[in-house]
């Protein structure tokens, strides 16, 4: 069930481990192989657990959008009850160009829609079920939801993605076990086989009672495979994966501690069997599999739109602080939209995301990085017997320069014998900062245990703050400092220490007053 494990993964991490590396670095799944790097020092070998291509691919997207949609938007509720007529659904104008739009505009990468929610209802017009858009009055019964949307992503060049509820209050099989497994199945093959790539399939662990009172056991396994069949470059997201993990809460925060781990042995899904909710917020150090989290969060209070909350939308602040508790923490942010009753992302949720948009730009925009191109030294270079510094190949392939050049494929490295290292960084005099930003190859397995920053002071270093995991990146928020050099200490790891990325940032503050008024 779980890529990372398979004795075929097993026996690549053995080769790659054992044979005298050529190519040092490993690219992010969508940077292409760098060239020049070519050395006789091998590359650290991988310490199990790893993502997988798709695994990779999904954590590079750090911030994708969330819709929330259909009869529950019309009827001012959160979970309907499976027996809403078809005529509730009726959007006046709505325009999937106009949410695609304003996700692009927000830097966020993918998408993924409820295809249908706890009320059975399906927003493209299933063959299964009569409780469909087939059925209501928009466009005639002529509307697939589906089609626009993953039309207008594909245009867009973003992701598309489904949430797809087992949980049915409508469908009459519901609680009749394998009767209504073959349905869902048989739902998934249309909207998977129909709509082009799918980049994520959501899993809802909800298991409540159906239109006859009982409860479904659901066949995930059976599930898993049709996703695999039909959409094999697909992450899975449930409670517990098998690709990627919920956080344990909805409000869109990972831990401070926060590993791409996870222990699943014994879990089971939803309310059926619920996976403590530390575990998935922190992960496992220990874990067997590799499942990172996904916050999911809405930017109102509610997952539907209601208009009642209109003035309840989270605000640019609120939502960057949401940003760096989940991409600052190895997780990802997944945002939801309650799509209102014209079919549009309401214009106070078009101005907090575009709000979020300048922050995360004034923050993190190029140009921000102090630290960036700037001079570095190390305690242990990979293979180089000094500093990390100079023209020797080591130093080139695994030295400090790795860390402060702006390229997530490359990164610093020590010796494999090292378990903790320091990296010291030159920094511009005239600069504040308050935020440090670190990551690690995870492609090479999830290493780093804690970890420290200081500056100096005097003939000694202050530390102004300190962390447990990185993981693919790591924001920490520091004192508001200026200093001409910057420190991190990897004070434990579980092997060698390895970072992609040492950044430092100003986040923007209010003018301040005039003196004297
Ligand atoms: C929950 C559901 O019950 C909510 O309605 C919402 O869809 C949320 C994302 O997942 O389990």
């Amino acid at each position: 069930m779980f890529l990372a494990q398979t004795p075929t993964c097993f026996a690549l991490a053995v080769l790659l481990a054992s044979s005298w590396i050529i190519a040092m670095q490993s690219p992010p799944s969508s940077t292409p192989t760098p060239s020049s790097a070519s050395v006789t020092v091998p590359a650290p070998a991988p310490l199990l657990p790893i993502p997988t291509a798709a695994q990779r691919a999904w954590h590079d997207l750090e911030f994708t959008a969330f819709i929330h949609f259909g009869p529950n938007t019309f009827t001012d509720s959160e979970w309907g009850h499976g027996d809403e007529p078809g005529d509730v659904f009726n959007p006046s104008d709505l325009d999937t160009r106009q949410w695609v739009r304003v996700f692009t505009d927000a830097g966020m990468k993918g998408v993924v829609i409820t295809a249908k929610h706890h009320d059975g209802f399906c927003n493209w017009p299933t063959a299964k079920s009569t409780h469909s858009v087939a059925n209501s009055p928009w466009k005639g019964g002529k509307g697939d939801l589906l089609r626009e949307l993953s039309d207008a992503c594909r245009d867009a060049r973003i992701r598309f993605g489904v949430y797809l509820s087992p949980w049915d209050r409508n469908n009459s099989a519901y609680g009749t076990g394998e009767p209504y497994n073959e349905y869902f199945r048989a739902q998934l093959r249309e909207v998977l086989g129909n709509y082009g790539p799918i980049h994520e399939v959501w899993f809802d662990g909800a298991c409540g009672e159906g239109p006859n009172g009982k409860r479904q056991v659901y066949d995930f396994p059976s599930f898993e495979r049709v996703v695999r069949e039909l959409q094999p470059n697909a992450v899975i997201f449930s409670d517990v994966g098998p690709d990627i993990r919920w956080v344990g809460n909805e409000q869109g925060w990972a831990g401070e501690t926060c590993w791409g781990m996870l222990k699943v042995k014994g879990h089971g899904r939803g309310n059926d069997n619920p996976p403590p909710t530390t575990s998935l917020n922190e992960g496992d150090e220990d874990g067997e599999a590799w499942i990172p989290a996904e916050c999911d969060v809405s930017i109102r209070p509610g997952w539907f739109y209601h208009a009642h909350e209109d003035d309840k939308v989270k605000s640019p602040e609120a939502l960057l602080d949401l940003w760096e508790r989940s991409v600052g923490r190895n997780a990802n942010l997944h945002l939801n939209f309650p799509v209102d009753r014209r079919g549009l992302i309401h214009e106070n949720d078009v101005a907090a995301v575009r709000g979020l948009r300048k922050l995360l730009d004034a923050t993190y925009g190029p140009g921000t990085n102090l630290a960036q191109g700037r001079p570095a030294t190390v305690s242990n270079g990979r293979g180089s017997k000094g500093s990390g510094t100079g023209p020797d190949a080591a130093a080139t392939a695994f030295g400090a320069s790795r860390a402060v050049d702006g390229d997530p494929s490359t990164y610093w490295a020590t010796d494999d014998d090292v378990r903790i290292a320091s990296i010291e960084i030159e920094l511009p005099h005239d600069r504040d900062f308050d935020r440090v930003v670190l990551g690690e190859p995870t492609w090479l397995g999830q290493r780093v245990r804690r970890f420290s920053v200081s500056v100096p002071d005097g003939k000694d270093w202050r530390v102004i703050g300190q962390g447990t995991t990185i993981g693919r990146k790591r924001i920490l928020g520091v004192p508001l400092t200026r200093a001409p050099r910057l420190r991190v200490d990897i004070l434990d790891s579980r092997a060698c220490p390895l970072l992609t990325e040492v950044a430092v940032h100003a986040t923007v503050r209010p003018p301040t007053p005039p003196q004297g008024s």
